[in-house]
């Protein structure tokens, strides 16, 4: 058996620092997305997803899920004091979403501008919002607004053993 010197140990610290740094990079780059109920419901779920890829972002994670209201209203929480919360859940309740993770440099920032400003009546033309949504609430996609949101939205929905 090799004696585990304190020269060893300082290596084997420095290099799991620098893999812990490496991951804490390259999760930042991520993005979550849903893909609502309205637009999955009017068949664009597969045209939503050609733009994200032809933008340049890769499909790290993909499922078709329909949340139960308490799991909306878990994922909303943040939202809970806004007037349109209840809306906000019994829509996203109200039929299966696509959920997805997405990579790509700046990810959270090149995502909310690929998918324009909440209201689609004040997003900018050719985005995903401009094109798919139906109203304020009923907006086609979700897009998480921080890299920090991005990991908690992430791992909300998807397992480690379901990303690739
Ligand atoms: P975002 O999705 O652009 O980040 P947020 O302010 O985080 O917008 O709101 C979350 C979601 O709540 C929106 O995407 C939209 O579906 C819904 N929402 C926001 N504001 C209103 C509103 O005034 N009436 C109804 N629904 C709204
Ligand atoms: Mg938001």
């Amino acid at each position: 058996m090799t004696k585990i010197t304190k020269e060893i140990l300082e290596d084997i610290i420095i290099i799991s620092n620098f893999a812990t740094k490496f991951n804490f990079k390259t999760m930042s780059n991520i993005t979550f997305t849903m893909v609502k109920p309205e637009a999955v419901e009017a068949k664009n779920a597969g045209a939503i997803l050609n733009r994200i890829e032809n933008a340049g972002f890769r499909i790290v994670a993909l499922k078709k899920v329909h949340l139960s209201a308490s799991r909306a209203a878990e994922f909303y929480a943040v939202h809970k004091e806004r007037p349109f919360y209840q809306e906000l859940i019994d829509y996203m309740s109200s039929g299966p979403i696509m959920a997805a993770i997405l990579e790509k440099e700046n990810a959270v920032s090149d995502f909310r501008k690929l998918i324009g400003a909440t209201n689609p009546e004040n997003a900018e033309p050719g985005t995903i919002r401009a094109d798919f949504a139906e109203s304020m609430a009923k907006n086609a996609v979700h897009g998480s607004d921080s890299d920090e949101n991005a990991q908690i939205e992430a791992d909300f929905h998807f397992s480690v053993d379901e990303r690739f």
